[in-house]
C-alpha cells in the first residue's frame, strides 16, 4: 500500500526538476528564517521594510524567469515555487516581489529597448531599484480601457498627465511603469518614469486592513515631462499590459496556496493541541472535515498551476487558462482559509496566530490582478462566445 504524505498529497514532489526543488528550499530557508520573525512587526506597524527586496535580489528571487542581465533564467514553475515560499508567510511580501518580477521588469525586458533593459533590468533584478506599475486609477479598475491618463507629444518627448491609485511599491519606487493613452492614435502604451521627475508624486495609502507588509500609493502625473527613450517602444495596446498581468496573475495563483497551506498547517497543530470536552479539537468530526477541504483543495490548486506553468514554458498557456487558475486559487484560498480561522476559536482575534492575518490578505488576492468576478466573465465568454462585460 502506497503511504499517503499529507503534506504533498499529490505527490507534486515528483514532478518538479531537481533545479525547482532546489530553487524551492532556497526560496523556503530565506522566507521561513528571515521573512517570518518580522511579519507581525511589518503587519503591525504597516512599515514596508526596504531590505527585503535587496535581499530576495541576492537570493535571485527577483524576475527569476529572465534570460541574462543578473536574472536566473528559470522556469515558470520555479518563479510559482517561489511565489508560494513568499507568500506561506505573507501575500504582501509576495506582492511586492510579484510586482517587481511579472509587472515591472517583465515589460522592460518584452517590450523595452536594448539600453532599457540595460539601464534598469540588471538594478531591478539586485533589488537595489524598485519598481511599480500603473494601470489602475480612481474611476477605472476593471476597465481599464477607459483610463483618462493621457501622454502626448512634446518637443524630444511625452507630456504625461493623469492619476494612478491602489499601485503597490509606489511611495518607495524608482522606477513607474506607466500606461497612458496616447493622444496622437488613441492607443495604450507603456512609459518609464523615474523617481524625481518633475511633477510625479506617490502618497502612501494608509490604515489598509490588508496587505500591510506592502507599500500601497497613488501616482500623481501633473504634467510629467519624459524624454523620447521613457516610452517603451516595442508594441501598443492593452495587450502589453495584459502580458505582464498574465505572468503576475499565474504566479499569484501558487502564492495563494501557499497562504492556505500556512493555515491548513497553522489549524491542525491547534486542532492537536487544543482540547476541549477532555479530546483534542482535531478528534471532532467538524475540525477533520474544515481541514479536508483545504488539504483538498490545496493539493488540486497546485497541480492545475503546475500544468498551466509547464504549458506556460511551452508558449501553450491561453489566457484564460491563467483566468481559471487565478480565480479558482484566490477563491478556495479565501473561502478555506475563512473556514479554518474557525478552529482558533477566540485566538482567532490574535494577530499571534496568523491565520487572521492571512485571510485579510486574501481578500485583496480575491480583488486584485482582476477580481473573482471579472475572471468569472473571461471564462463566460471563452465557454459561451458572448461577452458580458458591457
Ligand atoms: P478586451 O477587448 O478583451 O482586450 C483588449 C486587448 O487586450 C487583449 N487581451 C489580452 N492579451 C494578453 N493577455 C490577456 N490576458 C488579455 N486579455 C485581453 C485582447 O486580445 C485585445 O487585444 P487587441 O490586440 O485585439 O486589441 O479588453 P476589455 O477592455 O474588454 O477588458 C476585458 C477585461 C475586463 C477582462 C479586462 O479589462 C480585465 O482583465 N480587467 C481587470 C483589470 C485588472 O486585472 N487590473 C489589474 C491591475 S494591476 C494589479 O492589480 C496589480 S496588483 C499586484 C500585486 O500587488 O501583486
Ligand atoms: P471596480 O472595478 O470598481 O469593481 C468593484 C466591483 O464591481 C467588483 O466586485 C467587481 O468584480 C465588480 N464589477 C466591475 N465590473 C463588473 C462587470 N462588468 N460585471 C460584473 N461585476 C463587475 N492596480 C495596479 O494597477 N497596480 C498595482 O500595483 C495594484 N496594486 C494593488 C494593491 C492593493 C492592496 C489593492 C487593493 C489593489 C491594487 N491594484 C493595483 C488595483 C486592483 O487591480 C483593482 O482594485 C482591481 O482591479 C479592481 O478594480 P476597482 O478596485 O476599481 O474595482
Amino acid at each position: 500500500r502506497v503511504k499517503y504524505n499529507w503534506e504533498d498529497p499529490l505527490s507534486l514532489e515528483t514532478l518538479l526538476t531537481e533545479e525547482e526543488i532546489a530553487i524551492r528550499d532556497t526560496a523556503r530557508t530565506y522566507c521561513q528564517e528571515n521573512l517570518l520573525p518580522r511579519i507581525l512587526h511589518a503587519q503591525r506597524t504597516e512599515q514596508f521594510d526596504k531590505k527585503v527586496l535587496p535581499e530576495m535580489g541576492k537570493m535571485g528571487l527577483l524576475g527569476p524567469t529572465i534570460q541574462g542581465y543578473g536574472c536566473a533564467g528559470v522556469s515558470s514553475v520555479a518563479y510559482g515555487l517561489i511565489a508560494r515560499e513568499i507568500e506561506r508567510v505573507d501575500s504582501g511580501y509576495r506582492s511586492t516581489a510579484s510586482v517587481q518580477s511579472s509587472l515591472v521588469m517583465h515589460p522592460i525586458n518584452e517590450f523595452g529597448t536594448k539600453e532599457q533593459k540595460e539601464k534598469y533590468l540588471p538594478a531591478l533584478a539586485s533589488g537595489e531599484l524598485i519598481g511599480c506599475f500603473g494601470l489602475t486609477e480612481p474611476n477605472h479598475g476593471s476597465d481599464p480601457s477607459s483610463m483618462e491618463t493621457i501622454a502626448e507629444e512634446t518637443d524630444g518627448g511625452y507630456v504625461i498627465n493623469g492619476s494612478k491609485t491602489w499601485i503597490t511599491n509606489a511611495p518607495f519606487a524608482d522606477v513607474f511603469i506607466i500606461w497612458a493613452q496616447c493622444k496622437w492614435d488613441k492607443k495604450i502604451r507603456g512609459f518609464v518614469l523615474e523617481k524625481g521627475m518633475d511633477g510625479l508624486t506617490a502618497p502612501h495609502i494608509k490604515n489598509k486592513l490588508a496587505l500591510r507588509a506592502s507599500s500601497t500609493g497613488s501616482i500623481f502625473m501633473d504634467a510629467v515631462k519624459v524624454p523620447q527613450s521613457a516610452l517603451l517602444p516595442h508594441g501598443e495596446g492593452l495587450r502589453l499590459p495584459f502580458s505582464c498581468l498574465n505572468s503576475a496573475r499565474y504566479g499569484i495563483s501558487w502564492g495563494v496556496m501557499g497562504s492556505l497551506e500556512d493555515c491548513l498547517q497553522r489549524a491542525r497543530e491547534y486542532a492537536l493541541e487544543r482540547h476541549q470536552f477532555s479530546r483534542p479539537l482535531a478528534s471532532f468530526q467538524l475540525v477533520q472535515k474544515k481541514l479536508a477541504d483545504a488539504h483538498t483543495e490545496i493539493a488540486l490548486g497546485l497541480q492545475a498551476s503546475l500544468q498551466v506553468g509547464r504549458l506556460k514554458d511551452q508558449g501553450l498557456a491561453a489566457s484564460e487558462m491563467i483566468s481559471l487558475v487565478k480565480r479558482n486559487n484566490c477563491g478556495k484560498a479565501l473561502q478555506h482559509a475563512r473556514i479554518l480561522l474557525d478552529i482558533l476559536g477566540g485566538n482567532a482575534a490574535s494577530d499571534e496566530y496568523h491565520i487572521g492575518r492571512h485571510v485579510a490578505n486574501l481578500q485583496v488576492t480575491n480583488t486584485y490582478e482582476g477580481t473573482y468576478d471579472i475572471h468569472t466573465l473571461i471564462l463566460g465568454k471563452a465557454i459561451t462566445g458572448i461577452q458580458a462585460f458591457t
